[in-house]
């Protein structure tokens, strides 16, 4: 039998016997757990409005313990906060004495926990719940599991970030990378730059609100994420989608600024940062040294790189390793989009696979070509010819690639799935870049990161798993959350589950539990009528 559990565990056994799981019922947890303990009896009574105690008379227990994990190989990849890839194995057993819940760090205990909470939500009825006994032995496939979020076109505020994090933290991702900057606005404090925050953070895409985090507000998400092992990666887009900063700096733009207009308020910008001024070196020093502090827990940054259009590759090239230098300088790594493997980088870079061959063979051109304005094919046809070489280039370099795919891990692509609401049906027309052919929730589980990226043939060649929501068409708090579930629980399973293929029926089953987690916290999620809703 296979546990409601997303991601799927990597081995499970099941036996005769249950235990019933009720209002009361203690947790034993040694002193340093305790916040954690603390934490899961929250979330328990939240998800399935069971309530119960951190007490003397266990019925779960939680322990610092490596019995059994070694059976599970440690991740592959790259850990964002540059911990051990071994940390967040875990073990659960479910008797009908009671449970146990162990791993080697409070990381590993936090990861059965999560599994331990899922499953009283799945069995939880009438405010009890009758778990099967199990033994599972868990661990996963890739270190860096990710969703990278776009505030940059609009604007979501630290209470939106926060269910976000919570989300993640649900299905076991451990990395929220934030796209902070862009065209549309620069969302982060930077006290030696202030026009970037007075002029550069006003204003979204249309009429939508500005804004940005304070200091103090970053601080308060990156503790928040930490508390439930969620690392915050920040991105500081460059030397493209820079807009916003020449709008606060002018003086850091070419003499001429081109854009070109998409319509709906939105447009394209073609100007990028000059790598051969000192000015903009300067700039980017000064941001870096505001931005990095903020994320204490983050090994890397996250340099942005993609979509330099009209940028000569000579410039664009200079222009990361330069950038990459100067991170390194401040002792940490760097993350980028895949068009950052144009450059000469060393293998200590993470390269991010977005535009994968897969979109751009199926892409229907002649509906792009009717979408977009006709100065703008040839620049991005350009692109997309550049784009088959990047994955390759990177691994050639030693370089590993952090998996994005446009065409499985971009929510913000439309829904294909009807859904059985009638208010959705509507939003589902609205919502979604209609560039991209719609996409239904079984295509988000329907692939492999390893078999579907050109190039990779080994676990070993991939930093992790990230999916992206662009946020162009996604204007409400309420529309992001419509987009990522359930397609994030998707994400999740391609990367901590070690099923190289996963079987749809199967995986719909243990996903039909999940809207009772999200019912309880409010979230928005799209009734896909795919799925046979618990
Ligand atoms: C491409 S993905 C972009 C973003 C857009 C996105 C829309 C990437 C690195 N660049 O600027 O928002 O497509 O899906």
């Amino acid at each position: 039998m296979n546990l409601p559990l997303i991601p799927a565990p990597a081995a499970t056994t099941t036996s005769d016997g249950t235990l019933v799981i009720g209002d009361g019922l203690g947790i034993a947890v040694p002193p340093e757990l305790a916040d954690l303990a603390a934490r899961f009896v929250e979330d328990v009574r939240i998800d399935a409005g069971i309530a119960l105690s951190v007490a003397a008379s266990p019925g779960v227990t939680v322990l610092i313990d490596s019995a059994g994990i070694d059976d599970v190989a440690p991740a592959s990849g790259l850990r964002a906060d540059g911990k051990d890839l071994a940390d967040e194995r875990y073990g659960l057993e479910i008797t009908s004495a009671g449970v146990r819940v162990w791993g080697p760090t409070a990381e590993g205990v936090h990861r059965g926990l999560t599994s331990l909470r899922q499953l009283i939500t799945a069995y939880a009825q009438d405010g009890s719940a009758t778990l099967p006994a199990a033994r599972v032995i868990d661990g996963p496939r890739f270190a860096w599991r990710g969703l990278s979020l776009d505030v940059a076109r609009t604007f979501h505020p630290p209470a939106v970030v926060r269910r976000v994090v919570d989300m993640c933290s649900l299905y076991k991702l451990n990395v929220l990378h934030l796209h902070v900057t862009d065209d549309q606005g620069w969302r982060i404090e930077v006290p030696s730059r202030p026009a970037l925050t007075e002029i550069g953070a006003c204003g979204a895409i249309g009429d939508r609100p500005g804004g940005y985090y304070t200091q103090a507000e970053v601080a308060e998400l990156v503790a928040y994420a930490a508390e439930r092992f969620v690392t915050v990666v920040p991105e500081i887009e460059m030397p493209g989608h820079i807009a916003a900063v020449f709008r606060a700096y002018p003086e850091l733009a070419p003499g001429e600024i081109r854009s070109i207009d998409l319509g709906n308020g939105a447009s394209l910008q073609l100007s990028t940062l000059d790598p051969d001024r000192a000015e903009t070196w300067e700039f980017v020093e000064d941001v870096l040294d505001a931005v990095i502090p903020q994320f204490p827990q983050s090994a890397y940054v996250h340099i942005g790189g993609d979509e330099a259009f009209g940028m000569p590759d000579e410039a664009h090239a200079a222009f990361v390793e330069r950038a990459v230098e100067l991170v390194r300088a401040r002792g940490k790594r760097v993350v980028g989009w895949q068009e950052i493997a144009r450059a000469s980088i060393s293998a200590d870079v993470a390269v991010q696979y977005w535009m994968d061959v897969h979109e751009v063979e199926s892409m229907d051109y002649d509906a792009v070509s009717s979408m977009v304005p006709a100065e703008l094919l040839p620049i991005l046809a350009e692109g997309l010819k550049k784009a088959a070489q990047d994955a390759p280039r990177a691994l050639a370099q030693g370089a590993r690639l952090l998996v994005s795919p446009t065409s499985w891990l971009y929510f913000d692509r439309p829904h294909a799935d009807a859904s059985s609401d009638a208010a959705q049906e509507e939003m589902r027309k609205r919502v979604g870049l209609p560039v991209y052919p719609a996409a239904s929730i079984r295509d988000s589980v329907e692939w492999d990161p390893v078999e579907n990226t050109p190039g990779v043939e080994s676990d070993a060649q991939v930093a992790g798993v990230e999916g992206a929501v662009w946020c162009e068409t996604i204007a409400t708090a309420d529309e992001l959350e419509f987009m990522l579930l359930p397609r994030l629980s998707g994400a999740a399973e391609k990367a901590w589950s070690r099923q190289t293929s996963t079987d749809w029926p199967e995986y719909a089953a243990r996903l039909s539990h999940q809207s009772k987690a999200w019912q309880q916290r409010e979230w928005t999620w799209f009734h896909s009528v795919e799925v046979d809703w618990a």
